[in-house]
């Protein structure tokens, strides 16, 4: 891929470039927690996003897109990112970095990437943080990782309207090879856990299905839980998001919470409790109980939380009867994207074959699979 974005970016502004890399990301189990400062358990994977660029000395950045091959042409001095198009991640980001007061000027920029489209391994996250390592080390400005993790989540909020959390660009931004984050969302600091499955490997299956409802059920979730806050603080003085309840606390929260939120509570409490018992399974090699985290955490985030679909319910239940298979959970956002698998090495052909088979019989759709290896997060290649 680095080849092809040289070439290209030659091709276009017959300079030669420097080269950032960023990668999409998994995520373990913890999730919807991290834009309640919640815990969560993500790692970088190897397939990401790659942004060639160099100064034109001008006061123009020039840019193209690999994967939509078009060029998009915006002035520093006036240009305003609208929201759904490519180009607006890299005026969002240059936006926030001069706001921020990086002198930015003039540069030529080409993108590409081989995350596959809609798969939940967050193109979007890698993409501002490509954009921001690159603009970083051309210009010299040595902006620190968790700052431009930071800086692409405000862009999602500002320019794509998504409140998502922070655990898509940090991971992508911090990930380690063969080790995955456990990442506190309050303060953003993470521990990096060996992920060693011993016999067993992660295989994401694509379900090629995004619901048009998730950007706006997302932003609800979040709404829900600061609601959940604004009420229970009152009996709970002092607590700033839900990740301030403990576990032992979800009988009284029953009882003051209204029962539409209730169960948009129970997840957030309990799924930090997950994401703390996993990384002590993990960290003990108890791989059963690893598995059994991610059953319950597909359980919460479907029956509780909401925010999974008839795609992912399917692949979710199937994976759980097969022999093989350690556990398994919808993986993201969700209403559409990949579910994450534990499966055995040696079963991991026929978990293909049969998911295949079933998954196109029930819904007329042939899933994608992904054997996801665990990778290093952005840097600037040589
Ligand atoms: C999306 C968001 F971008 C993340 O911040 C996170 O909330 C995730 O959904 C759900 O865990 O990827």
């Amino acid at each position: 891929m680095t080849s092809q974005i040289t070439e290209s970016f030659l091709s276009h502004f017959s300079t030669s470039p420097l080269i950032a890399f960023a990668p999409g990301r998994i995520n373990l189990i913890g999730e919807h927690t991290d834009y309640q400062e919640g815990f969560v358990f993500p790692a970088a994977v190897e397939q990401g996003i790659w942004a060639a660029i160099q100064k034109n000395q001008t006061n123009v950045c020039r840019l193209f897109s690999m994967d939509f091959d078009e060029q998009y042409t915006f002035e520093l001095e006036a240009f305003s990112p609208k929201k759904g198009h490519w180009a607006t991640y890299v005026m969002g980001m240059v936006a926030l970095l001069k706001q921020a007061g990086y002198p930015v000027v003039g540069f030529d920029m080409v993108i590409g990437g081989n995350i596959p489209v809609g798969s939940g391994l967050s193109s979007s996250a890698a993409l501002s943080v490509a954009i921001g390592t690159g603009i970083s080390a051309l210009f010299g400005f040595q902006i620190p990782k968790k700052s431009i993790a930071l800086y692409g989540q405000k862009s999602e909020h500002l320019f794509a309207g998504v409140k998502c959390g922070i655990m898509d660009p940090y991971a992508s931004a911090f990930g380690e090879k063969g080790k995955a984050l456990l990442l506190d969302c309050r303060g953003n600091t993470h521990e990096e856990i060996p992920a060693e499955f011993g016999e067993y490997a992660l295989v994401l299956v694509n379900s090629k299905v995004k619901h048009s409802l998730a950007d706006s059920a997302y932003n609800k979730r979040r709404e829900a839980c600061e609601e959940s806050v604004r009420i229970l603080s009152a009996s709970f003085p002092g607590i700033i998001t839900m990740r301030d309840i403990a576990l032992s606390e979800l009988d009284q929260v029953e009882k003051l919470l209204p029962v539409e939120l209730f169960p948009k509570a129970k997840h957030q409490i309990t799924e930090n409790a997950r994401v703390h018992q996993a990384g002590k399974a993990l960290k003990s090699g108890e791989l059963q109980l690893f598995g059994a985290l991610l059953k319950a955490s597909h359980e919460s985030l479907s029956k509780d939380y909401e925010v999974s679909c008839a795609e992912l319910d399917f692949l979710a239940e199937a994976s759980w009867e097969m022999d093989g298979v350690l556990g398994s959970r919808m993986m993201g956002g969700g209403f559409g994207g990949c579910t994450i698998n534990l499966v055995k090495n040696s079963e991991i052909v026929h978990f293909e074959k049969s998911m295949e088979q079933a998954y196109q019989k029930k819904f007329g759709i042939s899933p994608d699979f992904i054997r996801v290896k665990i990778s290093a997060g952005a840097s600037i290649l040589e």
